[in-house]
């Protein structure tokens, strides 16, 4: 993880291997939110990235798994969904980068961030019963409420991979950028827009989101309610709502 400003840069590192998930690129990637909670003050936002130029992240690891058992199947996918909720609980914006392939483990890593932005270069798949495999990392999960269960049927089921015009079509991808450069830039950009807003109310609205997923409409509405009513006991609404009355730009607190 590094930082650049109050944007903090997760970068999946192992291009030897288009950065598939082992254990151990897993554990980095938790090591790294665990500290991104820990200077939660000072980060807007996060960007995972990919390194190398041709994935974001190709799978978990397909080496490692050769020989597992079905008590180690679950306990990798176990450590996959420590993860995603670790990500998920993430105080700020967390966007996956994508470059190059998101494919299994991968596409599921991006899925759990909060949205996608993709390069043109990119593809997306599921490929997991090609392999005798199914998904383990939330793709079951996630990949349904962002693109529809039936679209996630196909593309589970068959394995194949989609390129850049239908990951958008589908919702997949929520922006697509000529280059790394250009995605860089533009996902900086949106953490600057979220960064001129209170950082307590982005943090109860991702709470809010994240937490009423799946959930029965009454359930969802009751989070959003609690949410709603907290947001009345921050300092952050009376200073935002004092501004707008008062035609002047609001001091958020940091
Ligand atoms: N695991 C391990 N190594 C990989 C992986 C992977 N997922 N993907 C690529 N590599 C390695 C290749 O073995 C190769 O290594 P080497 O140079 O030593 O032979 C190197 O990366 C480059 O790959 P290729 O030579 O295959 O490159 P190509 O351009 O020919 O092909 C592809 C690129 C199409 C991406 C191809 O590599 C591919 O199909 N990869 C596998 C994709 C896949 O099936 N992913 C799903 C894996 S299963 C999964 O993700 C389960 C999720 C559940 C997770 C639960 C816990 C987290």
């Amino acid at each position: 993880m590094t930082l650049d400003g109050d944007v903090a840069i997760v970068t999946i590192d192992r291009p030897k291997a288009l950065n598939a998930l082992s254990s151990t690129v897993l554990e980095a990637i938790d090591d790294a939110f665990a500290r991104i909670a820990d200077a939660a003050a000072s980060i807007r936002g996060v960007l995972v990235v990919g390194a190398g130029g041709r994935a974001f992240v190709a799978g978990a690891d397909i080496a490692g798994m050769a020989g597992a058992t079905p008590e180690e199947g679950r306990r990798s996918a176990e450590l996959g969904h420590r993860v995603a909720a670790r990500i998920e609980a993430c105080h700020a914006p967390v966007i996956a980068c994508v470059d190059g392939f998101a494919l299994g483990g991968g596409l599921e890593l991006a899925l759990s961030c909060d949205f996608i932005y993709a390069t043109d270069a990119s593809s997306f798949g599921q490929p997991e019963v090609r392999l005798g495999l199914i998904p383990g990392f939330g793709g079951t999960v996630r990949l349904p409420r962002v693109v529809g269960p039936a679209r996630a049927k196909e593309l589970i089921y068959s394995g194949r991979r989609i390129g850049i015009e239908e990951a958008v079509a589908s919702g997949l991808v929520v922006r697509r950028f000529a280059d790394r450069d250009a995605l860089l830039a533009g996902a900086r950009e949106t953490i600057a827009q979220v960064a001129q807003n209170s950082p307590v109310a982005v943090a109860n609205a991702k709470r809010v989101l994240v937490g009423a997923a799946g959930r029965s409409t009454d359930e969802a509405v009751a989070i959003e309610i609690g949410g709603f009513g907290e947001a009345f006991g921050t300092d952050d609404m009376r200073e935002g709502v004092a501004a707008f009355l008062e035609k002047r730009s609001p001091g958020f607190s940091r």
